[in-house]
């Protein structure tokens, strides 16, 4: 058992994609739990592509390429994963800023937090604070995650955190926050719960927050 799941781990950090299903159906036929595949397999794959990434051992590229595989084996188990009662580990909703463009990084952050078992709803780029706040009740998430890139733009991060604060579900919903100009200073400065200055470090952020 232990091989084929060694296999799927290691073709998903190659970024083998069809690879990866092929052996993903295998596992599921050979009576392996879809939990054991997703745990031991895939999400182990992910894990260790994050810890190479946020060493700088691998880049941007290959962080992709996995997470495309990540994704693709993810969707065979998605079906047996609902027959089985499994559900993600918790939610959260991911956007870039009103005004800015710029979601490579924000895709990044969210692969990294579905490769952790965590359920993503990408809002998108040039997202409006109000719209972080209806997403965030719409799907009764416990963190919003946005993302910032131009320093025009971090300031936009503030207003998320103050409609936040100022709406129903203040002290419900945690905020974390990252982007290339975002610092843990200006984190503390705006009120905001949590920074991440990776993607790697976003999604084991991330999981202490769900
Ligand atoms: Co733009 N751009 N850009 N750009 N762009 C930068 C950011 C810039 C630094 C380039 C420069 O001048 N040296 C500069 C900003 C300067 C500043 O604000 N001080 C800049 C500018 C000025 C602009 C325009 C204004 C240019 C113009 O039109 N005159 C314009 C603005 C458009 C807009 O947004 N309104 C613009 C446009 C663009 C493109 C559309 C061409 C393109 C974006 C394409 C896209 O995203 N789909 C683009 C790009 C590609 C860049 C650079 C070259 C690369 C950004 C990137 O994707 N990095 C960038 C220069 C650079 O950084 N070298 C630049 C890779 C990515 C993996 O890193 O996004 O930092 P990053 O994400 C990291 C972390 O920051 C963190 O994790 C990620 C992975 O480790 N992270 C989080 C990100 N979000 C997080 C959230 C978290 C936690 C961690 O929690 C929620």
């Amino acid at each position: 058992m232990a091989d084929i799941l060694g296999e799927i781990s290691e073709n998903l950090q190659n970024g083998k994609a069809k690879v990866v299903v092929e052996l993903v159906g295998r596992a599921l036929s050979e009576g392996i739990s879809a939990q054991k595949i997703l745990d031991d397999g895939l999400l182990a794959g992910m894990g260790i592509i994050g810890g190479k990434f946020k060493a700088n051992e691998v880049f941007v590229p290959e962080v992709l390429v996995a997470a495309r595989a990540m994704n693709k084996g993810a969707e065979v188990l998605k079906p047996v994963l609902a027959a089985e009662g499994v559900s993600a580990k918790g939610k959260a909703v991911i956007g870039t800023v009103k005004g800015d463009l710029h979601d490579i990084g924000k895709n990044l952050v969210k692969m990294m937090m579905e490769g952790r078992g965590i359920e993503t709803i990408d809002l998108g780029v040039d997202v409006p604070s109000t719209r972080f706040l209806e997403a965030a009740k719409e799907h009764g998430v416990s963190l919003i995650c946005c993302s910032a890139l131009l320093t025009t733009t971090m300031g936009e991060i503030k207003t998320v955190v103050n409609v936040i604060k100022a709406s129903d579900i203040a002290g419900k919903v945690k905020v974390m926050i990252g982007g290339a100009p975002v610092t843990q200073a200006f984190c503390d400065q705006i009120g905001a719960d949590g920074y991440a200055p990776d993607a790697a470090s976003a999604a084991e952020t991330a999981e202490t927050f769900i």
